[in-house]
C-alpha cells in the first residue's frame, strides 16, 4: 500500500514518528493509501528549511521565481490525466471534474501569479516638491498555508502559488482526508528545481500538525481554507501572536431567480450550481428561491434535471455525481436531512444514501437531495450542509427575497437570475456576499479579490489581494531639499 511522505527541505521522507493515517478512497470506501501522521517535530524541521531558505528564495530575481512556477505548472499539464484520477480516487469526485476543473485550475493557479508577480508595483507619493514616498512590499518570511479536502490540488496552490511568487518560503498541509495530490506535486516540484525548502509540504491531522503550524513563533503569516468553526479556533491561536490571518471560510449561498429570468439557462445552471462536486464548493449555491409566478414551473423541471443525474462510480465517465468525500461527512450531511424533514421540510427527491453496484458497493453516495416547504430562517437554511442537498423556496418581493438571503451568519457568494440590468445592480448592491454572480456561475477570473463577508472568512485572495496579503508594505519619506 502506498506510503505518502512529507516534502520537507527539498526531500521526500516518512514522518519522524514513523506512524501513518489510514487514507480512504470514499467511493469504495476502503483504505488505499497511508498519510503520514506528523507532530511539531515535523513542523519545526519544515519551519527550519523553509527558514534557512527565506532569504535566497526572497532576494532571488523575479524572473527566476516566475520561471520555476511556470515549470511546475508545465508538470502539472504533462501529468493532467495521472493528477485529475488521484484526485477523483482520493476526493470521490467524477475524475472527469477534476480533468476539466480541478487540475487545470491548479495549473492556471501557478501560471497566475507565476506572472502576476512581474506587475506586482508598489506606489509612490509625493506631497510636494521636498518630499518623496515610496512604498516597497517585500515577502515576509515562512507562510502557513492550510487547506481543505473538497477541491484538494486547487486551493493547495491558490495559496501557494502567490506565497511563493511573492517571495516568502512555505510550510503547508493539505488536508488529511485528501493528500495525495499534494505528494504528487511535491514530487513535480522536486522535478522541476524548486530549491530545497522553499516549499515544505507536513501531512496529517488539523489538531497535531495543523495546529502546531498556526502555533508556531516562526510563521508571522497564515492563510487557511477550511470550515468556519476551524477558522474560529485558528483566529483564537493566531491573533495574540500578531499573525497575519487570510480565512476563508464555509458559506451557504443564496441562488435567487426572478420570473424575467432567462428560464433554460437559470434552471440549467442552478443544477450544476447545486450538485457540482457532490455539492462540496463553498460556492455552491444551497438556497434556492425562485419568485413564486414561475416557482412551480421551475421546480418541475428543475427536479426533473436533477433525476437525471448519474450517480456513481466516479472514475466513470458520464457519471455527474461522485461519492461524498467520508463517512463521516457523508452521515453528518444524512443528520441534515433527517433535521430538515423534523424542521417540516418536504423531500421533492433524493433524501437518502444510494448503494452502487459494483466496486463501489461500499462506497459513500448521497441522491442529489431538494427539499422545500422549509421557513427561510429554520437551521437547515441557516447551517452549511456542504453536500449534495439544497433547499428551494418562492418568494413574492424584491425585498422580502434580499432579507432571505442575507439572513444567514455567513456571506460568501450569490448568484442572480434577471434579464433586468437595474434589478441585477440593485439587489447585486444589497446583497452581503462578497461574490456575486450575475446569469451565470463559478466563472472566475482570478484577478479578481476572492473571498467572503460575515463568517465566511477574513480578507481577501486573489489578484493583488493575495500578493498584498503575502507581502509587507513599508513606506519610506525622504526630505530632498
Ligand atoms: O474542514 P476543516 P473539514 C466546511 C464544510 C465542512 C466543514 C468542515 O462545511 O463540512 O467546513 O470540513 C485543517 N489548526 N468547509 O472538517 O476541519 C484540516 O486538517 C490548523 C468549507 O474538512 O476546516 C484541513 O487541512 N489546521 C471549506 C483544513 O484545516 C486545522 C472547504 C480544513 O479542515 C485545524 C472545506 C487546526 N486546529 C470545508 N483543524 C471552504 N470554504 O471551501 C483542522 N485543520
Amino acid at each position: 500500500m502506498e506510503k505518502i511522505q512529507n516534502y520537507i527541505n527539498g526531500k521526500l521522507v516518512e514522518p519522524t514518528s514513523k506512524t501513518y493515517l489510514d487514507n480512504v478512497n470514499p467511493a469504495e470506501g476502503k483504505v488505499y493509501s497511508q498519510i503520514p501522521d506528523s507532530d511539531k517535530v515535523d513542523v519545526e524541521l519544515a519551519v527550519t528549511a523553509a527558514r534557512e531558505a527565506f532569504s535566497e528564495w526572497s532576494s532571488a530575481s523575479i524572473h527566476f521565481r516566475t520561471e520555476v512556477l511556470n515549470r511546475i505548472a508545465d508538470l502539472i499539464d504533462r501529468d493532467k490525466d495521472i493528477l485529475a484520477m488521484a484526485e477523483s480516487v482520493d476526493n470521490g469526485k467524477p475524475v472527469k471534474l477534476a480533468q476539466h476543473v480541478d487540475i487545470p485550475r491548479a495549473s492556471a493557479n501557478m501560471r497566475f501569479y507565476a506572472t502576476a508577480i512581474q506587475h506586482f508595483a508598489s506606489e509612490s507619493h509625493q506631497p510636494d516638491d521636498q518630499f518623496i514616498n515610496y512604498t516597497s512590499r517585500k515577502a515576509v518570511g515562512v507562510a502557513g498555508c492550510i487547506s481543505p479536502w473538497n477541491l484538494p490540488l486547487y486551493l493547495f496552490t491558490w495559496k501557494i502559488a502567490p506565497a511563493l511568487a511573492a517571495g516568502n518560503t512555505v510550510v503547508a498541509k493539505p488536508s488529511e482526508i485528501t493528500p495525495m495530490t499534494a505528494f504528487l506535486f511535491s514530487k513535480l516540484c522536486v522535478e522541476a528545481g524548486l530549491p530545497a525548502g522553499v516549499l515544505n509540504i507536513v501531512h496529517g491531522l488539523g489538531g497535531k500538525a495543523g495546529q502546531a503550524i498556526i502555533e508556531h513563533k516562526d510563521i508571522p503569516l497564515i492563510s487557511f481554507t477550511g470550515g468556519t468553526e476551524t477558522g474560529k479556533r485558528i483566529a483564537a491561536t493566531a491573533a495574540p501572536m500578531f499573525k497575519k490571518l487570510s480565512l476563508e471560510l464555509g458559506g451557504k449561498n443564496p441562488n435567487i431567480i426572478f420570473a424575467d429570468c432567462d428560464f433554460d439557462s437559470a434552471v440549467k445552471t442552478s443544477v450544476q450550481s447545486s450538485f457540482a462536486n457532490q455539492g462540496q464548493i463553498c460556492l455552491c449555491g444551497s438556497r434556492i428561491f425562485v419568485e413564486r409566478a414561475i416557482y412551480d414551473r421551475f421546480v418541475k423541471e428543475f427536479i426533473s434535471r436533477v433525476d437525471r443525474l448519474t450517480v456513481g462510480d466516479p472514475s466513470v465517465e458520464d457519471v455527474k455525481v461522485g461519492a461524498v468525500v467520508s463517512e463521516q461527512h457523508m452521515n453528518k450531511v444524512l443528520n441534515y436531512i433527517e433535521l430538515a424533514k423534523d424542521e417540516g421540510g418536504k423531500i421533492l427527491t433524493g433524501g437518502n444514501q444510494i448503494k452502487v453496484k459494483g466496486r463501489c458497493e461500499n462506497g459513500f453516495f448521497i441522491k442529489p437531495t431538494v427539499i422545500t416547504n422549509l421557513s427561510y430562517n429554520c437551521r437547515t437554511n441557516q447551517e452549511e450542509i456542504f453536500g449534495p442537498v439544497v433547499t428551494i423556496m418562492p418568494f413574492n418581493k424584491e425585498e422580502e427575497v434580499i432579507e432571505y438571503a442575507n439572513s444567514t451568519a455567513y456571506g460568501l457568494s450569490a448568484t442572480l437570475w434577471t434579464e433586468n440590468l437595474k434589478r441585477a445592480h440593485r439587489v447585486s448592491d444589497k446583497l452581503k456576499s462578497g461574490i456575486i454572480w450575475v446569469n451565470c456561475w463559478l466563472v472566475r477570473d482570478l484577478r479578481t479579490p476572492f473571498g467572503g463577508m460575515k463568517q465566511s472568512g477574513v480578507g481577501r485572495e486573489g489578484g493583488w489581494e493575495a500578493l498584498r496579503f503575502f507581502t509587507e508594505a513599508k513606506n519610506v519619506c525622504i526630505n530632498v531639499k
